[in-house]
């Protein structure tokens, strides 16, 4: 591992996959040959719907967008455990999350032309959607978990956030109400080693983000977050351990950030190219391939198949979403339930002046 991930003796840290593949046999997950090729299939799917994300913003196609590469095995996996009913809270950098739980790709690429239609969540999921504000939603998840607990309803709530946002009061509150009232709330914090230009260890003193936990009274454990069987066997646990009564608990994700924090970031600012060298080989792309073809259920025939594949849904998805066309005075219509007389006389304004 980097020498930048700091252990801990106070938390458990869970890595699976070694750098050429193999498992720890004490700790591989039982998923079947299908799941974990599906995983493998959709995690590749998501990071080619990053990457033409970030292009279309460089070709002035698309607005603003915060890249997810290297944390795909965290969000693909939580996506996967979840039951369509549970309630998810992601950020900004969770778009492989949605897709992972069935959003359609053009939706997604809507909404990064700016049209809020994009972020109009499948009723088929409770997930939220996207917060900007750093760490506000890692605050609903607790409010969703109390709701499901008085309800009796078996289901869990679940908060995605980064290494930045665990030092924002909305964290404190969460996860001290949380282990009060012994929520079934899972707190995911992506340790992605940067929020923006600050490093993780300007973040705070504490050797880990997980043994926070102990501080609240919660569960705190610590994952390769590039690792899809660390993630499975974590998640796993947490998920289960909420949905028993059992409590929260705060799993640190260890990943890097490949990308840029948004595309409107230049991190060669504040990191040297060569930092990343390390984590490459951490890659779920590289190690998890690796695992997959030590079974017999990947090799260099398939891949191809699969990313001409994908190709094909990523450009499809992509002239989706430029087909799109919304009507801007919409924007009259959902400020109250009902539209007030003022509105009323903005929207018709509005309409005669521009013709939309
Ligand atoms: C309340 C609030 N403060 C500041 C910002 C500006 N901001 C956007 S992202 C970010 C860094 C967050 O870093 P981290 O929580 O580690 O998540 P990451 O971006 O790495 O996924 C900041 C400070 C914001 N969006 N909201």
């Amino acid at each position: 591992m980097p020498e930048t991930i700091a252990f801990s003796g106070h938390v458990k840290h869970v890595s699976v996959l070694d750098e050429e593949g193999n498992a720890d046999a004490s700790l591989e997950p039982t998923l079947s040959q299908e799941e974990l090729v599906r995983r493998y299939v959709i995690m590749s799917t998501t990071r080619a719907f990053d990457r033409k994300a970030v292009s279309l913003q460089r070709q002035g196609r698309s607005f603003t967008y915060t890249p997810f590469e290297g944390q795909e095995a965290i969000q693909v996996t939580a996506a996967r455990l979840l039951d369509p009913k549970d309630w998810a809270f992601p950020s900004y950098r969770e778009s492989a999350f949605y897709l992972a739980r069935g959003a359609p790709m053009s939706m997604l690429f809507t909404y990064l032309k700016g049209h809020e239609d994009g972020m109009a969540i499948p009723d088929k999921t409770n997930d939220f959607p996207l917060s900007i504000p750093v760490g506000s939603q890692i605050a609903h998840a607790p409010g969703a978990a109390y709701a499901n607990k008085l309800l009796k309803n078996g289901k869990i709530a679940i908060a995605f956030f980064g290494d930045g946002a665990s030092s924002q009061g909305d964290f404190h509150e969460a996860l001290n109400f949380s282990g009060i009232y012994k929520l079934p709330v899972v707190f995911i914090c992506t340790n992605n080693q940067y929020a923006i230009s600050t490093p993780r260890m300007m973040q705070t003193a504490s050797e880990t983000i997980a043994q926070r936990a102990m501080g609240y009274g919660i569960h705190g454990v610590q994952a390769d977050g590039m690792d899809p069987l660390a993630m499975e066997h974590v998640l796993s646990e947490a998920f289960d351990r909420a949905r028993k009564g059992e409590g929260p608990t705060l799993v640190e994700a260890i990943a890097y950030r490949f990308g840029p924090h948004s595309t409107a970031d230049d991190p060669k600012k504040y990191r040297e190219d060569a930092e990343a060298d390390p984590w490459r080989k951490l890659d779920w792309a590289v190690r998890y391939r690796k695992y997959l073809e030590r079974k017999g259920l990947w090799n260099n025939d398939v891949q191809a198949k699969l990313d001409a594949a994908i190709v094909t849904e990523v450009e499809a998805a992509v002239a989706k979403a430029e087909e799109f066309k919304d009507s801007p005075s919409q924007m009259f219509d959902f400020v109250y339930p009902q539209m007030t007389a003022e509105l009323q006389r903005q929207k018709a304004e509005f309409s005669e002046v521009y013709g939309l």
